[in-house]
């Protein structure tokens, strides 16, 4: 059977929600992309969808600081979270962000898939092994996307990920791991494959129940 692939060049700015209770209805399906603060997420979500300017990114970490929301249709959303873990931010400001993310992760009815995005130069950090954990341990597929790599030869990051891979395969779960450069457009086709089959299988699901 072939399947079919959504579009996400369709992708358009929804709401920048700062915090759950401004987000749209909790229904239909969301993917949520998380990382730390500079890992290259909002990049990510540009060239995923084929749109340069559509996720803000900037040289200053923490620039993501609301939860921003992209629709592709009706049902189906893709969720840019704050990045975590940026040092040279207040705590207190540092703890309300982790809060905001902490909430969506454990109230949000309708995330289907989580994409944790990681500087493959700076991988596994702890607060990326706890967002890893938490998507397994909540039984959500994830994608973990080591970025920026352009910036690493072809042994030295191969060699990280198949670190990378060992490392998380002791959790179990379903925990896929590939390489990616927003440069240069690598791994995109394959990060596209992935999300379309989280929808997909979501979208099955809800028709074989009506
Ligand atoms: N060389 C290279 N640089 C990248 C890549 N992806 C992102 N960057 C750069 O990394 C910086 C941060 O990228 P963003 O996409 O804004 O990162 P973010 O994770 O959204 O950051 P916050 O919103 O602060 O959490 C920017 O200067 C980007 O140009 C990549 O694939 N290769
Ligand atoms: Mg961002």
């Amino acid at each position: 059977m072939t399947e079919q692939m959504i579009d996400f060049r369709r992708a358009s700015f929804v709401t920048s929600a700062p915090d759950i209770t401004f987000l749209p209805a909790d229904v239909g399906m969301e993917i949520a992309f998380a990382g730390r603060s500079n890992a290259g997420k909002s990049s990510a979500l540009n060239t995923l969808t084929d749109h340069k300017g559509l996720a803000h990114t900037s040289k200053t970490p923490g620039r993501t600081q609301l939860i921003n929301v992209f629709r592709l249709d009706d049902e189906r959303r893709l969720i840019d979270l704050p990045g975590y873990g940026f040092a040279k931010v207040p705590l207190e400001m540092k703890l309300q962000w982790q809060e905001k993310l902490a909430q969506y992760l454990e109230q949000r009815q309708c995330l289907r898939g989580l994409v944790v995005l990681m500087d493959v130069r700076h991988p596994l950090k702890d607060l990326d092994a706890n967002m890893i954990a938490w998507g397994v341990a909540a039984q959500m597929p994830v994608l973990v996307l080591l970025t920026k790599a352009d910036k690493l030869k072809q042994n030295e990051k191969n060699k990280v990920l198949k670190h990378v891979k060992s490392e998380l395969e002791e959790l179990g779960g379903e925990v896929i791991v590939q390489l990616f450069s927003s440069l240069k457009g690598t791994g995109r086709e394959p990060a596209l494959r992935v999300l379309n089959g989280w929808f997909q299988r979501h979208s099955e699901q809800q028709f074989d129940v009506e």
